[in-house]
C-alpha cells in the first residue's frame, strides 16, 4: 500500500542516477524522486518507448489501467475470508479527486452477485397503490432520467472496537465509494402507479439469493430517491446491482437495494430480517436504535495514511475526503498535532450535497513524530465527533454508524500507521 517504499526498493535494484536532478519552478522534492529511472531512458537519451510503435488501439477493446498500477485493487474486508457474504474495499490511498472508478467500487453482498439477464428482469410495484404495475428494463429506461454524483457508504464502514486496528485507509474507510449515478426519480415511477394516501412506507426487495429487503419512509421515496441503471456513464456493474438498484442519497448503504425487483407500499415498516436482526444499533442501556438511515458527516485523510511512507522531511500536501448524508460539506480542519491546533483545509469544487468533497492542506513536515487528523462540518452545523465523544453517546456495542475522527501517526522514520 505504500506508494513510496516499494518504489525506493525497486529503484535501488536498478542503476540509479545519483546526482540529483534540479527541476525549475519551485517543484517539491517529491518530484525529484519521480524523475529517477534507468539511465538509458532519461534525458539526454531517448527512452526505449520512443524508439518503436506503441500498442495499437483496440488492444484491449475495453481499456484497462497501466500494468504499473496493478496494486490499485479492491481488497477484502480484513480479516474476513472471501465468501459470498463478504465485502471488498475501495483503495482510497491510491485514488485522486472524488470519483471511484467502476472496477474499484466497494462491494457488499449478502449472498453473492446474481447473474441477471436484463431482458428477463422485472420490477414489480404493488401494495397501497392505485394500479399495481410491472416494468421491464426497457420501460424503466423510457422514463425521464437524471444523473447525480453521490457517495455510497456501508453503515458498517469503520470499526467501533474489538477488531485489530486496521492498518490502511482502504481497511478503515474503504466501504465507501462515490460515482455518478443515472436513473429515474422513484417519485416518477410511484406517481405512474398512483399512491394510496395510506402509503407511508415502501418495501424494496432485491433479486439476489438473500432476497435482501428494507423499509423506506415514503418521504424519502418521494424526495431524492432514484432507481438507477448506470454508474459513471456505463450500465451498472453486476456487483453494484445490474441491471437496476435503488439509490437513496445519504442513506446507509444497506438500504440501497441492489438487483431491485419489488417495491411494495404499506402503512408501516415491514420489519424485514435485514432491519431487525441487523442494521439496528445497540445502545449502552441495551435498547436498539432502529431506522438510523442517514450517514452523518465524516472525513478522513487519504494521504498520508496508514501503510504509506514519507521519505524525508519537507513539503507534503495533506489530502483527504469529507462527506455528509445530510447535505454539503462546509468546512474541513486538519491537525498535525493530534487535535491540539487546527488549520482550515482548501475545499475542491464542486462541493455537492451527499457527495464526497476533496480537501487539501499544504504542510511542511519537520521530521518529528506527527499525528494527523481531519474534522469536518456539514451545512447543518454538525461537527464530526472525536472517538471519545462518539463512544460517550453510543457506547461500544454498535456495529454501525461509526464516524469519529481518524488519527494517522507519522513516526520519525516516516512510516504512517493507524493509532486508534
Ligand atoms: N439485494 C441486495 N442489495 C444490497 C445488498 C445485498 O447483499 N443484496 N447489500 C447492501 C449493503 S449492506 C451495502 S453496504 C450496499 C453495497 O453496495 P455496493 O456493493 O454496490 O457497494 O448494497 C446494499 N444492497
Ligand atoms: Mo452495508
Amino acid at each position: 500500500m505504500s506508494r513510496r517504499k516499494p518504489e525506493k526498493t525497486r529503484i535501488a535494484r536498478r542503476k540509479l542516477l545519483t546526482g540529483g536532478v534540479v527541476l525549475a519552478g519551485g517543484a517539491a522534492s517529491a518530484a525529484l524522486t519521480a524523475a529517477r529511472a534507468v539511465d538509458d531512458n532519461l534525458p539526454p537519451h531517448l527512452p526505449a518507448w520512443m524508439k518503436e510503435q506503441g500498442a495499437p488501439f483496440l488492444s484491449p477493446p475495453y481499456g484497462q489501467p497501466s500494468p504499473f498500477e496493478k496494486n490499485v485493487i479492491r481488497r477484502p474486508r480484513a480479516p474476513t475470508p472471501t465468501t459470498t457474504a463478504a465485502a471488498s474495499m475501495t483503495p482510497w490511498q491510491n485514488l485522486h479527486g472524488i470519483i471511484t472508478p467502476n472496477g474499484l467500487h466497494f462491494e457488499r453482498h449478502h449472498a453473492g452477485v446474481p447473474a441477471i439477464d436484463p431482458d428477463q428482469h422485472r420490477l414489480i410495484l404493488h401494495g397501497l397503490v392505485k394500479r399495481p404495475l410491472i416494468f421491464t428494463m426497457d420501460d424503466i429506461v423510457r422514463f425521464p432520467s437524471e444523473s447525480h454524483i453521490y457517495f455510497l457508504e456501508c453503515s458498517g464502514n469503520s470499526f467501533w472496537t474489538g477488531n485489530t486496528p486496521q492498518s490502511t485507509v482502504q481497511h478503515t474507510h474503504g466501504e465507501m465509494s462515490c460515482c455518478e449515478w443515472t436513473g429515474v426519480r422513484l417519485s416518477t415511477v410511484l406517481h405512474e402507479a398512483g399512491l394510496d394516501p395510506q402509503a407511508k412506507w415502501m418495501l424494496a426487495e432485491g433479486a439476489d439469493a438473500a432476497g435482501m429487503a428494507r423499509s423506506v419512509p415514503i418521504t424519502k421515496a418521494l424526495d431524492d430517491a432514484l432507481i438507477v441503471y448506470a454508474q459513471n456513464g456505463e450500465r451498472l456493474r453486476p456487483e453494484q446491482g445490474y441491471p437496476l438498484r435503488l439509490f437513496l442519497p445519504g442513506y446507509e448503504g444497506n438500504t440501497n437495494v441492489k438487483w431491485l425487483r419489488r417495491l411494495k407500499l404499506g402503512d408501516q415498516p415491514f420489519q424485514t430480517r435485514d432491519e431487525t436482526s441487523k442494521y439496528t444499533d445497540l445502545m449502552p442501556d441495551g435498547a436498539a436504535r432502529q431506522f438510523t438511515f442517514v450517514m452523518e458527516a465524516k472525513s478522513v485523510i487519504t494521504f498520508p495514511s496508514g501503510g504509506q511512507f514519507l521519505r524525508e522531511k519537507g513539503f507534503y500536501e495533506i489530502s483527504g475526503l469529507a462527506w455528509s448524508g445530510r447535505g454539503r460539506i462546509t468546512r474541513v480542519d486538519v491537525s498535525t498535532d493530534a487535535g491540539t491546533t487546527w488549520k482550515e483545509a482548501r475545499l475542491q469544487q464542486p462541493i455537492l450535497a451527499k457527495c464526497l468533497t476533496r480537501f487539501r492542506l499544504s504542510w511542511n513536515w519537520d521530521g518529528t513524530p506527527a499525528y494527523l487528523q481531519s474534522r469536518t462540518v456539514d451545512e447543518t452545523g454538525y461537527v464530526q465527533p472525536t472517538r471519545a465523544q462518539l463512544v460517550d453517546v453510543r457506547g461500544l456495542h454498535s456495529d454501525y454508524h461509526y464516524n469519529a475522527i481518524q488519527t494517522w501517526q507519522i513516526a520519525q522514520d516516516g512510516t504512517v500507521s493507524n493509532v486508534v
